[in-house]
């Protein structure tokens, strides 16, 4: 990074969940590179809490009260975006998953009127595909994002799909910064030690050497969790195997209930959460991601920079991430007969699995470089910074106030008054405007 130092607000579920990972690892990196950070979520997020870096973290309180059958959440963020975003002088609020952060960002500004934070919103799937896109939700969340300063997405996939979802205006940028694994953290064991899974299964010692499969989620139902069993199950009639579960969600007691009616109970293992995932991901043989849909597949990206081949469904970001027959296999969503098939073909061939290991590895490397990352975010930010914020009228000229949602998004006007409009002191060399070609997946 030059000189400029920036004062950032990072917005987040602060949970296990692709959404928070993402957040704080950029809210970690960006403390790396001489930025002031803020936290502001419900809780510290989980990869926060080893840090020594210098970053804040500021608790939002929902106040319950009687009257209330649902604690407004989002009203209690934006009150409190807008104190510490004064109070700070923040100069970007960088919110993460749209509902409601993009909504309580958008409230916090209007609280400040002018001077606020730039508004940056990061899509990270279900916002769009799943609840963004709900009578109840689009209308709000499309005001939101057409008053913010940028919107980012993890793949092409979910850029397309976001424009017809949330009915956003096709000239509304939105740029592609995939998501990225530390790679040096989630990387294949230098020596495979089944003896710490095998204490796992100690009721079938004749299973201490049969594959294992894994499987990583929030267990939420578009993660398809009984087709996770399906498939397992399907494998273990060809190939004696065992399956690790490592998550936890509103699934959970459905699989267990199913795994018991097929007596599989000796063959899976229920990890939980957990945050040594990689121990144990280092020790599996295969990844099984059958999702109805996925914006990019976090999980899937960690596993395979352990080295281990992915099998998924053939939808959104998974069919970016994956190269079908080399660094995994994709099938059509709900197909759990090709999946396991796909399984069984690997798994009884070692040469061409450690082949795929290797791909699979190799296809985690080319995500790998959180600066590469890092700098992308990092120049929107000042590209955000150096132009007027989009959202709020041009108080020079009030008149030619244009919204984002409007033809043309045309900032040759304002940009006359860029430099006083720029809401860092601290920036001298302001950067050229938002691209105009958002970039892709490698
Ligand atoms: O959208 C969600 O389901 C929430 C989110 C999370 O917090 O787990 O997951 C999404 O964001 C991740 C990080 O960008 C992506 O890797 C996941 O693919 C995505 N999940 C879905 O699209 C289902």
């Amino acid at each position: 990074m030059g000189s400029v130092k920036l004062r950032i607000g990072i917005v987040c579920y602060p949970h296990f969940g692709g959404s928070g990972i993402v957040a704080t690892e950029i809210g970690l990196g960006m403390a790396q590179r001489g930025h002031q950070v803020h936290l502001i979520t419900t809780e510290m997020p989980v990869r926060a809490r080893q840090t020594t870096l210098p970053i804040q973290f500021h608790p939002v309180e929902v106040q319950d009260y009687p009257l209330f059958e649902f604690p407004p959440y989002t009203l209690a963020l934006a009150s409190r975006l807008a104190e510490i975003a004064q109070r700070e002088h923040l100069d970007i609020l960088h919110l993460h998953y749209a509902i409601p952060h993009a909504v309580s960002g958008y409230l916090a500004r209007q609280i400040l009127q002018s001077g606020g934070p730039r508004l940056i919103v990061t899509l990270h799937g279900t916002d769009v595909t799943r609840v963004g896109c709900l009578d109840s939700y689009r209308s709000v969340t499309r005001m939101a994002l057409l008053a913010s300063d940028a919107i980012t997405a993890p793949s092409r996939y979910l850029r397309e799909v976001a424009y017809p979802l949330l009915d956003l205006p096709t000239n509304l940028p939105i740029e592609v910064i995939p998501n990225f694994v530390d790679t040096q953290r989630f990387s294949p064991a230098s020596h495979r030690d089944k003896q710490r899974i095998n204490n796992l299964f100690p009721r079938i010692p004749a299973l201490h050497n049969t594959p294992i499969l894994a499987h990583v989620s929030n267990f939420r139902p578009v993660k398809r969790i009984p087709d996770v069993i399906d498939t397992f199950t399907s494998v273990n009639q060809t190939l004696p195997s065992r399956l690790l579960l490592i998550g936890e969600g509103p699934e959970r007691r459905n699989a267990a209930e199913q795994i018991e009616q097929r007596g599989l109970q000796d063959r899976v293992c229920f990890l939980g959460k957990r945050e040594d995932i990689v121990q144990y991901l280092q020790q599996c043989d295969l990844m099984l991601m059958p999702s109805e849909t996925e914006s990019f597949g976090l999980a899937a990206l960690e596993a395979m920079s352990c080295g281990l081949p992915v099998i998924a469904s053939d939808v959104g970001g998974l069919s970016e991430l994956i190269e079908h027959q080399h660094s995994g296999f994709l099938a059509p969503v709900y197909d759990t007969h090709t999946m396991a098939q796909h399984a069984i073909q690997i798994l009884r061939d070692p040469q061409r699995l450690a082949l795929m290991r290797l791909h699979a590895r190799e296809r985690a490397l080319q995500f790998g470089d959180p600066n590469a990352v890092l700098q992308q975010y990092e120049t929107l930010y000042l590209q955000t910074l150096a132009r007027p914020s989009l959202a709020s009228p041009c108080h020079l000229c009030e008149t030619h106030a244009l919204h984002p949602a409007q033809e043309p998004l045309d900032h040759a006007h304002h940009s006359q008054h860029t430099h006083l409009h720029s809401a860092s002191p601290l920036l001298d060399d302001p950067p050229p405007s938002r691209p105009s070609h958002p970039t892709d997946l490698p």
